[in-house]
């Protein structure tokens, strides 16, 4: 299959919907924690695929990674050290490291998918060998539980609730995440899709706010992930603002001031569920 150049892969988003890419398969292996498929495909570029779903994409992961991180980010008035949870192909530490920080910690469950990062998505992953960051393979929860450093912004750049990554989306794991967080810390989560799963971000949204008074839900695009429209949730105990404190990194594709507050501007089907 590795070097098969007119694969079919083909991800289902519900039971009669999905996404097909065609392409050369650049590497297929089992981790202890999922299979890992990378492949080549013309339009998208290469594609990171865990256990069957397309993670990232080199074409469309600025829609994903620079929403996640700019956004949160430019609404805590002196951010310094940053935590992500997951996020092992790169990207989001990439977009965190754009700031002037002290710190970021990222903590990906498989090693794998580190290996794989640097090896095949080098423009996500150089973000790794940045002074600032550090990196780890270990269990976000385990980390989160363990760690005496606390944080200005938590992201959790998650794959979807199955499987391991089901707990990241509890109120017990928000419990713990909030006491790693300074005062006026942000902890912001991947929180899927607003078109095929309102009922998982309702439940996000409520389990966030028994325990942070802030919540705020923001969208973006991503035309590979399941119904191309996707929320980020993000709480605090201070306040959010509704527009960035500060100019945002000079050299993105995506976010700006004009973006941002557009992107917190939710339509009415989603607003009211999370209001
Ligand atoms: N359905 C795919 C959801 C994946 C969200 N996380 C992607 C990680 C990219 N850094």
């Amino acid at each position: 299959m590795v070097g098969e150049e007119t694969y079919w892969f083909k991800e289902l988003h519900t039971q009669d919907a999905g996404i097909l890419l065609r392409g050369k398969v650049i590497l297929k292996k089992k981790s202890k924690f999922q299979e890992i498929l990378v492949i080549e495909n013309p339009t998208y570029g290469r594609t990171l695929i865990l256990d069957g779903c397309v993670m990232t994409t080199e074409k469309d992961e600025f829609f994903y990674h620079e929403m996640l991180v700019h956004l949160p980010i430019l609404s805590h008035p002196n951010p310094k050290k940053v935590l992500i949870i997951g996020g092992g192909d790169g990207g989001a530490l990439r977009e965190v490291l754009k700031h002037d920080i002290e710190k970021a910690v990222l903590v990906e469950l498989d090693e794998e998918v580190l290996r794989v990062a640097r090896e095949f998505f080098p423009k996500l992953s150089s973000s790794f060998d940045d002074k600032r960051a550090e990196i780890l393979s270990e269990e976000g929860t385990v980390f989160i539980k363990g760690t005496k450093e606390l944080f200005d912004l938590i992201f959790i750049d998650s794959p979807d609730p199955v499987g391991f990554a089901k707990e990241l989306f509890t109120q017990r794991f928000y419990r713990r995440a909030a006491l790693v967080l300074n005062e006026g810390g942000i902890l912001v989560a991947q929180t899927e899709s607003p078109l095929l799963h309102l009922d998982l971000i309702r439940e996000v949204n409520q389990n966030l706010k028994r325990i942070f008074p802030f919540v705020r839900v923001f969208l973006t695009v991503v035309p590979t992930y399941p119904g191309g429209l996707w929320s980020f949730t993000m709480a605090s105990k201070s306040s959010l603002p509704h527009h960035p404190l500060r100019d945002p990194p000079s050299d993105l594709k995506v976010y700006s001031r004009e973006t941002h507050i557009a992107s917190l501007s939710l339509p009415p089907f989603l607003e009211n569920v999370v209001a």
